[in-house]
């Protein structure tokens, strides 16, 4: 098989890089290792910057989004008894999120591959990129017992954290840098009114909560947890009753609780990889970065590299101009680094660490004190949280 780029993942990042670069024309190859099905059964991100929303829009997948997706223009924090509103709209100049779950945002990128007959291999397995610094590089696959190989120009590592992509860089041109931080979010599902029309994120000397929403019928809880938790240890009564203690009374009074449809838990870290590139292989996304939920930047920081990425192929391909391919890692890093600074701040901010001093505990609620108190501040936050520009 040939095809200019391979994309190794059909994640959200993979799956939007295939979408706009087949709008431009430029013919590419989707492998990835799980089924469909599996890849919809996941429930992640749920907050999209403005940059996602219009890009989503410009690879002709934005309709569902724009129709049943959710305008947000603030979200509250409750501290120290109160509840503040970050009110986005104003402090970012006009701009606002999209709350719409990225299990439909990947349900609306697959039927949009399906509807140009987009090539997207599912169950592909073992796969594995070969010469990515010669200018033949390839990438083989096995599936039903037999080996499969894709001739291409470009590979994409758009394989999330756990793929085969960044552990094809050579360890000594590779560096990463990591935090991984001393608990976990279990998150919970279920098919009840949101307690809020906006996000709220709590910080609470119990610990970190957030309540969101996928739609007025469906809402997505979190509360930070000890990493040594197992999901079975929380029955569902639990979750709910730590999730009351952990808001403010008049929010706790109005939640309405109801069997998880969905309950996990997610160990939280902040990781990158540089560099993006080696040779002929590009890394997006999960794949080169990951950042702890709390300022809903983990896809977020996935559309920027697409953006980079898409743009790049085109002015190869069609402008015979490599500037973009060249400056991709570089300019990629630029933003990414921007997000890991910004998710690194709300959860220093929101969560309570086991091994705080009361000096540090004091240092979080003067830093809350001083936001409310100042525009700057807010309109720093706020800037950072729907999406600094590309
Ligand atoms: P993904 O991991 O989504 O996709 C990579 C794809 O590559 C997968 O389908 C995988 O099956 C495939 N793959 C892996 N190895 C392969 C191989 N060797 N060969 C072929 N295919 C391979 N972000 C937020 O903004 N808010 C949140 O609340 C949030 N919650 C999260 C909860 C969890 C449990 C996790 C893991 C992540 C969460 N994230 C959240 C971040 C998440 O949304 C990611 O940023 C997003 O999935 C990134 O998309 P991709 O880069 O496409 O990576
Ligand atoms: C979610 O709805 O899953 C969500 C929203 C905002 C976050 C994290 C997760 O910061």
């Amino acid at each position: 098989m040939k095809a200019p780029v391979c994309i190794i993942g059909g994640g959200p990042s993979g799956l939007l890089l295939s979408q706009l670069l087949d709008i431009e024309g430029i013919d590419n190859i989707v492998l990835e290792k799980q089924s469909r099905e599996y890849v919809l059964g996941r429930i992640r991100a749920g907050v999209l910057e403005h940059g996602f929303a219009q890009l989503m829009r410009e690879a002709r997948c934005g309709e569902r989004m724009d129709r049943e997706g959710e305008i947000h223009e603030g979200f509250f924090i409750a501290h120290d008894g109160v509840m503040d509103r970050v009110d986005l709209h104003k402090y970012s100049g006009g701009s606002s999120v999209v709350v719409y779950g990225q299990t439909e945002l990947t349900r609306d990128l697959y039927e949009a591959r399906d509807r140009m007959n987009g090539k997207v291999i599912h169950n592909a397995e073992d796969v594995a990129p070969h010469d990515l610094k010669s200018d033949r590089p390839y990438v083989t696959y096995r599936q039903g017992g037999q080996i499969f190989r894709v001739d291409c120009d470009y590979v994409i590592g758009a394989d999330g954290f756990h793929g085969v992509s960044r552990k094809s860089i050579p360890r000594e041109v590779l560096q990463e840098f990591e935090r991984v931080y001393p608990f976990g979010w279990l998150g919970v599902l279920s098919r009840t009114k949101p307690v809020s029309p906006e996000l709220i994120y709590s910080r609470h000397e119990r610990g970190f909560a957030l309540c969101s929403l996928r739609s007025q019928t469906l809402s997505r809880y979190y509360i930070q947890a000890p990493l040594e938790d197992k999901v079975e240890d929380w029955s569902d009564d639990a979750f709910w009753t730590e999730l009351r203690n952990r808001l403010p009374t008049d929010v706790a009074n109005k939640l309405i609780s109801g069997p998880s449809i969905e309950k996990s838990i997610a160990p939280l870290r902040s990781f990158v990889a540089e560099p993006m590139r080696h040779g002929r292989l590009f890394l997006a996304g999960d794949a080169a970065h990951i950042v702890p939920p709390t300022g809903a930047r983990g896809l977020n920081s996935a559309a920027s590299d697409i953006y980079y990425l898409y743009h790049a192929m085109v002015d190869h391909y069609k402008k015979g101009n490599d500037t973009g391919l060249d400056a991709y890692s570089q300019r990629a890093l630029a933003r990414v680094w921007k997000a890991q600074r910004f998710s690194w701040w709300m959860t220093t901010l929101l969560h309570r660490f086991p091994t705080n001093l009361p000096y540090e505990d004091r240092l979080q609620q003067t830093e809350l004190q001083y936001l409310f108190s100042s525009e700057k501040a807010l309109g720093s936050l706020a800037e950072n949280y729907v999406g600094l520009p590309f």
